[in-house]
């Protein structure tokens, strides 16, 4: 097979990747490891900025989220002395939040690229990059127990932080950056109906987050050790866990059947540069922010709405500027969403190796967010979405 773009992974990056270059009139092709079914059916994130949610609309992809999405006007933050109310649109210019679930993005996303009749195939993992210092490289994959390749002009390396495109580029050409924290976030999804307001907890026995995806469905997490294993928690404890970190606002809860548990690891890891030769990485292939900030797809977003429009220069007019500008243009988003989610992450949670001094410091910090507009502020622009770079 040929084409001008090959697609390396069906998440959020490649898929919204598709949809920017078919819209462009630029030949791609999506391999992606897993099932249909199994990309569809991961729970993640759920929280879309404005800018998201206005790249869905121009693709004409918004039509499920404009029925079933929710709006998030507000964010609380409880801790021990009080409860911190960001007014979203007062503190923004009138900007809010879009709560909408990742798998219900990968789910009109996939749909769609069906619908035109453009090439996703799935079960098709990628086993190694050859030629992408050259102009003419070549993605190898195995599907159907056979192994087959696919020689393109350009190859997007959007399969997630386990994927190969990274590990395709030398080492010598790569520096990274990592912060791995100390906890873990044991997620729920449950049947039951989310309370008023996404609600953060910074609690002594840690982090607590109330997140919702429908009036139906609620999506909450547990700050947890590193390791936590999900079947120490039976539906009971981490509801007893919640209400108790919630304080005053337990009463709010409403517990419901538990449709999926699992834990995430908290870390920083970013990769520079994001591009090698014809290489071009984006997404959680490229870095990993704490889930404490809600950006990891965002920013996938962000990275591919860069790359689309420099590929579209590329193929019409031969230019590679924006190519060449690709990688510094998207780690100034990355680097200031990485300042936000580390912020939001040690504001928010519990670090037991903390001195005393450290402890008293992160409860100033909440004390003067409490009665500071600018600091509300800080907060509320970055969690609604900071503007897109200029490329
Ligand atoms: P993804 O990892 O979504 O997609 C990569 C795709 O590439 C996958 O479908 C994979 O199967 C495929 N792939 C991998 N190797 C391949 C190969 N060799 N060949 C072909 N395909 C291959 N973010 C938030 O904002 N809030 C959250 O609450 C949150 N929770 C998360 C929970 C978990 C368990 C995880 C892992 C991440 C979470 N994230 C969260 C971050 C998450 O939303 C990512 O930022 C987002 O999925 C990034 O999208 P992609 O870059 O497309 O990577
Ligand atoms: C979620 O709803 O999954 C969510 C919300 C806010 C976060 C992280 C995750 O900061």
């Amino acid at each position: 097979m040929r084409t001008q773009v090959a697609i390396i992974g069906a998440g959020p990056a490649g898929l919204f990747l598709s949809h920017l270059l078919y819209r462009d009139g630029i030949d791609c092709v999506v391999l992606e490891a897993r099932s249909r079914d199994h990309i569809e059916g991961r729970v993640r994130a759920g929280v879309l900025e404005q800018g998201t949610v206005d790249v869905m609309h121009e693709l004409g992809l918004d039509a499920r989220l404009r029925r079933d999405a929710m709006v998030d006007n507000a964010l609380d933050i409880r801790f021990a002395d009080g409860l911190i109310h960001l007014d979203l649109p007062a503190l923004t210019g009138g900007k809010c939040a879009t709560i909408y679930g990742q798998q219900e993005v990968v789910k009109d996303l996939v749909a769609a690229r069906l619908a035109d009749g453009a090439p996703l195939l799935f079960e098709a993992e990628v086993i190694g990059l050859d030629g992408i210092e050259s102009a003419a490289p070549v993605v190898r994959y195995r599907a159907n127990g056979a192994e087959a390749a696919l020689a393109c002009d350009v190859v997007a390396g959007c399969d997630g932080f386990h994927g190969v495109c990274r590990d395709a580029i030398p080492a010598a050409a790569l520096t990274t950056y990592d912060r791995i924290f100390p906890f873990g976030w044991l997620g729920i999804l449950s049947e039951s109906p989310p309370i008023r307001e996404m609600t953060y907890i910074n609690h002594a026995r840690g982090f607590g987050l109330c997140s919702r995806r429908s009036p139906r469905i609620s999506r909450h997490y547990l700050q947890v050790a590193v390791d936590e294993d999900p079947e120490a928690w039976p539906d009971a404890r981490f509801w007893d866990e919640l209400r108790g970190r919630l304080g005053a606002g337990g009463d709010e809860l409403v517990t419901g059947r538990i449709l999926q548990k699992g834990v995430t690891p908290v870390r920083s890891f970013v990769a520079a540069p994001m591009r090698h030769g014809r290489l071009f990485l984006a997404g959680d292939a490229a870095h990993i922010v704490p889930p404490t900030g809600a950006k990891g797809l965002n920013l996938a977003v962000a990275d591919v709405r860069v790359l689309a429009r420099a590929l579209a220069e590329f193929f019409r007019t031969g230019k590679a500027e924006r190519l060449d500008r690709y990688s510094d243009t998207c780690l100034k988003r990355v680097w200031k969403t990485v300042r936000y989610s580390t912020y939001m992450t040690n504001l928010l949670h519990r670090f037991d190796a903390a001195t005393p001094f450290e402890r008293q410091l992160q409860q100033a910090e909440l004390a003067y967010v409490a009665g500071s507009r600018t600091g509300q502020a800080m907060i509320a622009e970055n969690y609604v979405g900071l503007p897109f770079e200029n490329e």
